[in-house]
């Protein structure tokens, strides 16, 4: 149509936070040659931020008046959500928060309550679940993105169609329908919906039932701003540490609606089919949530020896999520971890600990999906124990700052998730019209600001359209063992069960002691063959205890890296010295190949 004719502006996406570098602009210039003679299309980029709460959010308005709000990149669930500023009286015994903009539906003049009275209960498959009216109002993305556009290309950029309006800094869009949050079980803002419609008849959730107004990308699309129902996100601007995460990041990420930008990864975007999702209680089975094949999880010490955490036949169902700041990982692979960094288990706590200068070591975790390994830092799966309340961290009884492992068991949420640790490693991309994803590990930028230079000469950086069933730059995955696998989630039982009596210990007055000990292997003499290496479900645990008391701050740490002990082999042999067997209960229910 005309207004695709008028899209002669490229956008070239390129680290805004790296434009220093010289390398930088020889990529941009190559860019650019290469854009204006090939591509004619401009994709919106929404700029991300991040608050002090972990939340990665994009600014918007909505309202006549317009009414300043934040929505959360949300990847599991496909609708928007406001937070309602009018009946605080329903807020009791809630959880939303005292900062978060809300909305005030009767101080817009273009609001308009779709059924008034009406509440709908959302229930999310994370286990979030907020009561909401639908309302329908105007909006506008108040931080987009056109970079490097030139400036008579830019004055021509105000595209209208309809009731859309897309100029170089914002996005705006009338009649878009909306969940005015009244309660919800967990702390929100806003929410922006970027998952697949989910189907489950007969609940609320349920997508058939809402216009096309609900759906952000399906907005888009209509209007023409994107060739099909896609996005790709890229969140490797966040390089907070455990130190610094409470401190808000203006830019820190990416979403480019409908588009591919080859600049935000390395190494292979590996493409994947959705794992269906089956609903526990009714069900229905939906495509559309971010579930990949995760396989087997290995980890890797800064010398570069490597383990694995699971069998090596693992392969299971795992939700990603933008919304959750801890992820949630089988028991089994939980306790492998901890064995590996000396991690200990607190039950009045409920959480792993383990001592802060982990994060400096240069342990990686890798997650295998078939042919592609996205490196996760352990740096980024620790938290600070700091409690503002009292102004103090733990520490252990070796007078080690402790930190909080962020991984938790998956009977909590009876699915395993990957939230934010994985989240900021990757770029991932969504078709929702072919349901598939493709993710490949990002590309970081370091801490001074600068992005990682990688020699990647004669490499498009163009950004390409998602099409319906294409999405550039990705290669295929699929294998006939993850075709008929389907995510079932089990029962959320809470209960933590089995951990070994060594990995555990007590806390009080701020000192973590009993058996938190080490377990790095430090003894190991001789060793000799196991019998087989699918015994994913006992392992054995080496322990010495001098590990901790000796260690004396980072110095000593650090020099001593990582000494693994391997639970399964050790180059076809296994260990010979005392050690105790620990069995774990298999979370067998929990992920099941389904013949459809
Ligand atoms: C959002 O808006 C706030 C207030 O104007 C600003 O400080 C922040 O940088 C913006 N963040 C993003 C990601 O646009
Ligand atoms: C606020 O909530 C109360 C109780 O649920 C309801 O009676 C009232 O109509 C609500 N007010 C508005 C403005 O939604
Ligand atoms: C909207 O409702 C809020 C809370 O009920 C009230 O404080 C405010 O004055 C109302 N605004 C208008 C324009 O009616
Ligand atoms: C959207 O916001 C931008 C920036 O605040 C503003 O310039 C633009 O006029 C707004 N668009 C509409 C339709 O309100
Ligand atoms: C926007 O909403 C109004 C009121 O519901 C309706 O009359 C109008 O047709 C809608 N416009 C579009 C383009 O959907
Ligand atoms: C939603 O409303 C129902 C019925 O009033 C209530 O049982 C439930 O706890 C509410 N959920 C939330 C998240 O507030
Ligand atoms: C570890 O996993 C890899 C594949 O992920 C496999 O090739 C290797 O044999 C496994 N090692 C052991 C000791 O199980
Ligand atoms: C917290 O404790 C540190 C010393 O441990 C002190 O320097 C700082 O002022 C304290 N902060 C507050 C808010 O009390
Ligand atoms: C880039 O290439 C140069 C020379 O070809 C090499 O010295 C350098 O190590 C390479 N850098 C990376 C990050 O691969
Ligand atoms: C997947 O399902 C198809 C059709 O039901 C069946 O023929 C095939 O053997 C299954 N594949 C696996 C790996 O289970
Ligand atoms: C631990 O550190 C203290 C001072 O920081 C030092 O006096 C002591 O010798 C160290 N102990 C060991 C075992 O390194
Ligand atoms: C965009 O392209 C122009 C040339 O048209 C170049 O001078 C400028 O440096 C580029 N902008 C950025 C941000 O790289």
């Amino acid at each position: 149509m005309s207004c695709l004719s008028l899209w002669y502006l490229w956008l070239i996406s390129i680290f805004r936070l790296a434009l220093a570098t010289a390398s930088t602009t020889k990529t941009t210039t190559t860019a650019k040659s290469e854009a204006s003679s090939s591509m004619d299309d401009a994709f919106p980029v929404l700029l991300i931020g991040r608050d002090g709460r972990g939340n990665y959010y994009v600014n918007s308005t909505f309202g006549t008046p317009s009414q300043f709000q934040r929505l959360a990149i949300d990847i599991i669930q496909p609708y928007m959500n406001l937070v309602s500023g009018i009946n605080s009286s329903l807020w009791e015994g809630s959880y939303i928060h005292n900062g978060v903009p809300l909305y005030a539906i009767n101080e817009s003049t273009s609001s308009i309550p779709v059924s008034p009275g009406q509440i709908y209960e959302l229930s999310y498959i994370d286990g979030r679940a907020v009561n909401c009216t639908l309302v329908t109002d105007d909006m506008n993305f108040t931080n987009v993105l056109a970079e490097n556009s030139s400036t008579t290309l830019l004055t021509n950029l105000v595209e209208k169609e309809d009731d859309m309006q897309f100029d170089s800094g914002s996005l705006s869009l009338s009649n878009v329908s909306f969940f005015n949050i009244e309660s919800a079980n967990f702390e929100t803002l806003g929410l922006l919906g970027l998952s697949g419609k989910i189907t489950n008849p007969g609940s609320d959730i349920d997508s058939s039932q809402y216009t096309e107004n609900s759906y952000f990308l399906s907005l888009l699309k209509d209007a023409n701003f994107i060739e099909s129902s896609s996005y790709s996100l890229w969140l490797a601007g966040d390089t907070s540490t455990y130190q610094t995460y409470t401190d808000p990041i203006y830019k820190c990420g990416k979403l480019i609606l409908g588009g591919v930008d080859p600049s935000l990864f390395t190494g292979t975007l590996g493409k994947f089919d959705l794992i269906p999702y089956v609903d526990p209680v009714s069900n229905a089975v939906s495509i559309g949530y971010p579930i990949v094949p995760l396989g087997p999880i290995y980890i890797v010490s800064s010398s570069g020896q490597s383990l694995n955490m699971t069998s090596k036949d693992f392969l299971s169902p795992a939700l990603l999520d933008s919304t959750s700041s801890v992820s949630y990982l089988p028991t089994s692979t939980i306790i492998q971890i901890a064995v590996q960094i000396a991690a200990t288990y607190v039950e009045s706590l409920d959480r792993w600990l383990v001592q802060c200068c982990m994060a400096d070591m240069g342990v990686t975790l890798g997650f295998r999906f078939r042919d592609l390994t996205i490196n996760i830092p352990l740096r980024d799966l620790l938290s600070a124990t700091y409690d503002t309340s009292t102004n103090t961290s733990m520490f252990f009884s070796s007078g080690q700052e402790a930190c909080f492992l962020t991984l938790y068991a998956n009977t909590n949420t009876g699915l395993n998730i990957l939230g934010e640790a994985f989240m900021k490693n990757i770029y991932m991309a969504m078709d929702l019209e072919d349901n598939t994803i493709a993710i490949a590990q990002a590309k970081k930028v370091r801490d001074d600001g600068l992005a990682e230079e990688v020699n990647e000469t004669n490499v498009s950086t163009a950004i390409k359209k998602i099409k319906s069933g294409y999405i550039p730059y990705a290669k295929v995955m699929n294998s006939s063992s993850t075709k008929n696998l389907t995510l079932y989630p089990s029962y959320r039982s809470g209960y933590m069960f089995t951990v070994p009596g060594q990995l555990t210990a007590a806390y009080s007055n701020g000192v973590i002691t009993g058996a938190g000990r080490s377990f790095y292997d430090t003894s190991r003499t001789s060793t000799s063959p196991r019998s087989s290496s699918s015994q994913f479900d006992s392992f054995s645990v080496s322990a010495s205890e001098n590990w901790l008391n000796s260690s004396n701050g980072t110095s000593t740490v650090s020099g001593a890296a990582v000494c693994l002990s391997n639970p399964y082999t050790l180059n076809g042999k296994s260990v010979a010295f005392p050690t105790r067997m620990v069995s774990l209960l298999l979370l067998s229910a929990f992920s099941v190949l389904m013949l459809l």
